[in-house]
């Protein structure tokens, strides 16, 4: 099945400057809204919490772990989130595209992805809207919420999407072998993953915590939906040219996840 859909997950660390509180990086976010709008293939976004939502749920203790959280941590988190959606948003429509800002909680009933609602997303891009989605704090049941990270989201839509690409945009050139050659891994296939390999990146993430697992969380997302037969592609967010280029099955600069079934 051709599905002809890309999903993009925008990594906390591309859009925001991690290492400062509540800031967001305007000037990425300007250059990559300016890159899709060069794009004609349907979209959907995930973007993740950077030094917006990760910032708050290390103040208010909150975890990936479903729990009864603080009220208020409950609602700062996700209003800063929502602040972050907006100031995407906004750029994109800057640049005459048609996004959508959705809080993940739709796609989700008792904590389970909730499949008719993800769906829904594809129909949307099919009349010219882009879907942005992201990290939050959700409601699971009975009192309980918990930090839901855009990685997750992305192999829940991947799962019942199949789109045609997935990329995870870093702020680094991809997965790197070892940190003193800095020599990029351009596949990685479950030979690799026998080798139980290292794999490290250079996210500087001197000052805000990542409550959602960074990188590993990543690779383990990225495993997962390689999985399921699909590639997966991590490239640098900061150089948007790349997304381009993937997108547009041109060589870029990146690592893939070849997909397996
Ligand atoms: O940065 C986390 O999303 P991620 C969202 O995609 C929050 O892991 C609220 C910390």
């Amino acid at each position: 099945m051709n599905n002809n859909l890309v999903v993009l997950k925008l990594g906390g660390s591309v859009i925001t400057f991690k290492n400062k509180p509540l800031s967001a990086n305007y000037k990425a976010i300007k250059n990559i809204s300016k890159i899709l709008k060069r794009l004609t293939t349907p979209l959907i976004i995930v973007h993740g919490g950077g030094s917006y939502g990760h910032y708050w749920s290390v103040k208010f203790d909150m975890h990936t772990e479903p729990a009864k959280y603080d009220p208020h941590g409950i609602s700062t988190v996700h209003s800063s989130m929502l602040t972050l959606n907006i100031i995407i948003v906004d750029a994109l429509e800057k640049e005459g595209l048609n996004p959508y800002g959705i809080s993940p909680s739709t796609f989700l009933n008792n904590g389970k992805p909730y499949s008719n609602k993800i769906k829904e997303l594809k129909k949307m891009t099919e009349h010219n809207i882009i879907p942005i989605t992201y990290g939050d704090i959700v409601y699971i049941k009975n009192n309980k919420y918990s930090i839901l990270s855009g990685d997750v989201l992305m192999t829940m839509i991947s799962r019942i999407l199949q789109p045609t690409k997935i990329i995870f945009a870093l702020n680094v050139d991809g997965l790197y072998n070892n940190i003193i050659d800095k020599k990029i891994i351009k596949e990685i296939n479950f030979e690799f993953e026998k080798k139980k390999q290292r794999v490290i990146n250079f996210e500087r993430d001197l000052t805000i915590k990542d409550v959602t697992g960074g990188i590993k969380r990543k690779v383990e997302e990225a495993t997962k939906i390689a999985r399921t037969g699909k590639d997966v592609i991590f490239l640098n967010g900061l150089d948007p040219i790349q997304i381009e280029k993937a997108v547009k099955d041109k060589q870029f600069k990146g690592t893939i996840f070849k997909g397996k079934i």
